[in-house]
């Protein structure tokens, strides 16, 4: 149940967390994944536009600074989120020995008959004693359909196979009926609101009174769901929805967030075939659970102890000075210990996405990260500011290999790899042609040199 919008949201999450600091472009970078998730689980273009506004706006405040604009951000992200789906949890009010009466509505396959039968387990389980009332009188087979879910179910069924007017069913079995704490009624649906089916409805309203009127919608129809909704609403007295089949569309994010447009609570939602496929909508868990961890505290958390801030602001400013040099390498490498892998370093540079760089080129691991550390202690002050002089002289090489238990190619490959790091640090990294299988040809490397080298001024 939207699986894209939860790993874009994670994603986004991981982003703020792992970023060295949070400047205009990662804000742009998060909300731009974000957009493109929230459109494709069929959210109106104009919420999301709104949403995205005011995260960037919110986001963007220059006072505040460090970890507490990462915070700032994923408190941002999140209550922006749960304010599209809805705050609060809407629950039925629904007591023991009052004889409650539930009646369902909606349109032809929205899923009333099968919903019916949900909410009279959910509550059966619950200790009540509950009955279901099938009303539909227009479809020959509705009738059966309900009896055989109740036999499924085991709660009773109050039918009438012969019966064309859902009144005179509902009068039929009225006395029986009392003697419950809660009567779930299935109703007709037709293909559209047309008048014959308000008129319906209206009379069953009034005649029997219900606690709840309950509008089913199919997450299929994504933002249309608002639609549906306000003419329900404009129609009869509904009381809210229930939203069913969110287990088999992507379109899900659309009909829940266009539900909570119209201030329709949003009560329950289906999430499959079966009676116990059901439970209660509740925004912020919900939203806990599209992420696979815990609250808003736990992202908190997570960004506080991702990285070591005051390391990741020197890194910062080594970059952007341009003196970020092997020794600095060295010490994220270190760094490394905590953060995980080489890819979760490179991530951690504002507008770099794991997605540009070829996976083999960051999969070093760690044995190799152990040889770099001992080379770049056996190389002298002047190697480590300028690299460039141990590629060029041979016996430099050959003793920095001999001196830390590593190999000329060893050292190679380390320089090429804090060159990468550091020439995708200030943005000029060229890698789109990059054939992960050949490594980089002479030709990029000469080009990421060559800019290199104009902007580190050997
Ligand atoms: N996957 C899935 N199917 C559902 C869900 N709710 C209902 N359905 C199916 O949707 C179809 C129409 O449901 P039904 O209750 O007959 O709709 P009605 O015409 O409004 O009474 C049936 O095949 C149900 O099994 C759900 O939450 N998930
Ligand atoms: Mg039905």
């Amino acid at each position: 149940m939207l699986e894209s919008l939860g790993s874009a949201l994670k994603k986004g999450f991981d982003k703020i967390a792992g970023a060295i600091f949070i400047d205009k472009k990662t804000i742009e970078i998060i909300v731009k994944d974000l957009q493109r998730a929230l459109i494709q689980a069929d959210v109106n273009v104009h919420l999301v536009k709104e949403l995205s506004d005011r995260i960037k706006k919110e986001a963007e405040d220059e006072k505040i600074k460090g970890i507490e604009k990462k915070e700032h951000l994923t408190k941002i992200l999140h209550d922006e989120i749960l304010n599209l789906l809805g705050k609060e949890k809407h629950e039925l009010k629904i007591e023991k020995g009052k004889n409650n009466k539930i009646m369902l509505l909606g349109l032809y396959g929205q899923g009333k008959t099968t919903t019916t039968s949900k909410l009279a387990a959910y509550y059966s389980k619950r200790g009540f004693k509950v009955a279901m009332l099938g009303l539909d009188v227009h479809r020959p087979a509705a009738a059966h359909q309900l009896e055989q879910l109740g036999a499924q179910v085991k709660i009773p069924v109050f039918i009438d196979k012969t019966e064309k007017k859902a009144l005179n069913i509902y009068k039929k079995y009225k006395k029986d009926l009392d003697k419950f704490d809660l009567i779930i009624i299935d109703t007709a649906g037709r293909h559209d609101l047309d008048k014959e089916l308000v008129d319906e409805i209206k009379q069953l309203e009034k005649e029997i009174n219900p606690d709840y009127v309950i509008l089913t919608i199919s997450a299929d129809i994504g933002q249309a769901a608002k639609n549906q909704a306000l003419k329900f609403q404009e129609a009869c007295n509904i009381n809210g929805v229930i939203i069913t089949r969110m287990d088999s569309t992507a379109k899900a994010g659309g009909a829940l967030t266009a539900c909570n447009e119209t201030k329709a609570p949003v009560f329950f939602i289906g999430t499959g075939e079966k009676a116990n496929d059901f439970e209660t909508f509740n925004p912020e868990a919900f939203i806990s659970r599209l992420l696979g961890l815990g609250d808003l505290d736990g992202l908190l958390e997570k960004v506080q102890s991702a990285i070591d801030e005051k390391s990741q602001t020197k890194t910062k400013e080594r970059l952007e000075s341009g003196e970020f040099n092997l020794r600095d390498f060295q010490e994220q490498i270190k760094q490394m210990g905590n953060i995980g892998s080489f890819s979760k370093l490179v991530e951690m540079i504002p507008g770099l996405g794991k997605t540009k760089i070829p996976d083999n080129l960051l999969n070093t691991q760690e044995e190799k990260v152990k040889k770099w550390q001992h080379a770049i202690d056996s190389m002298t002050k002047e190697e480590i500011n300028n690299p460039e002089i141990i590629e060029k002289q041979t016996t430099r090489l050959g003793r920095i290999a001999k001196g830390s238990g590593t190999t000329t190619s060893d050292i190679r490959q380390l320089i090429k790899q804090y060159r990468i790091l550091k020439d995708l640090a200030s943005g000029s990294g060229d890698l789109e042609n990059f054939d992960p299988s050949q490594g980089l040809n002479q030709k990029q490397m000469q080009k990421i040199a060559k800019k290199f080298g104009k902007k580190m001024k050997f």
